[in-house]
């Protein structure tokens, strides 16, 4: 019947749509979380970033460029997340950088994560990597956050729509 055919639409579209919408949540570091003598490169690799969250275990977690991460220093006044149980939404593609910024765990513990998160799926433009070395790293940028929240709705409109279309 057409009812039943519907409901299948709706019910496809929510499947595609969901997980677009709400991304995955990756544990930094699984087992193991946010700690010294661990190797993030390692837990990164093959992972796909993408409208996704991280959460961070203890510690301190300090957003940081490519220089800091190198370096382990943060710039004066970065914000540290301190809760021991940060989630950080990754709202824009591009490389993103955390340290810890408790003692000597980055230097001496390569207690440092770098990742990489892609663009969003339907893009009108693929979005090269922006350039690692120098190039001053996007700080939370309000703007670009909005931006995201709109797709995220147009995404989830859309099924609705076609599938109100379907209907009338
Ligand atoms: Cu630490």
């Amino acid at each position: 019947m057409a009812t039943s055919h519907v409901l299948l639409v709706i019910f496809s579209a929510v499947i595609v749509v969901v997980p677009l919408v709400f991304g995955e949540e990756f544990i930094v570091g699984d087992e193991k979380g946010w700690t010294t003598k661990f190797d993030y490169a390692a837990w990164a690799k093959g992972k796909e970033f993408r409208f996704s969250s991280i959460r961070m275990g203890a510690h301190t977690v300090l957003r940081v460029d490519g220089t800091g991460f190198q370096t382990c220093v943060a710039p004066v006044g970065t914000d540290a997340l301190t809760t021991g149980n940060d989630v950080i939404t990754l709202a824009t593609p591009g490389r993103k950088w955390y340290i810890c910024g408790v003692g000597q765990h980055c230097e001496t513990g390569n207690q440092k994560l770098v990742i990489t998160v892609l663009p969003q799926l339907i893009s009108p433009v693929a979005a090269p990597p922006p350039p690692q070395t120098g190039a001053p790293v996007s700080s939370p940028n309000s703007a670009v956050g909005i931006k995201a929240s709109k797709y995220q709705i147009f995404m989830v409109a859309l099924p609705t729509f076609l599938t109100m279309l379907l209907l009338v």
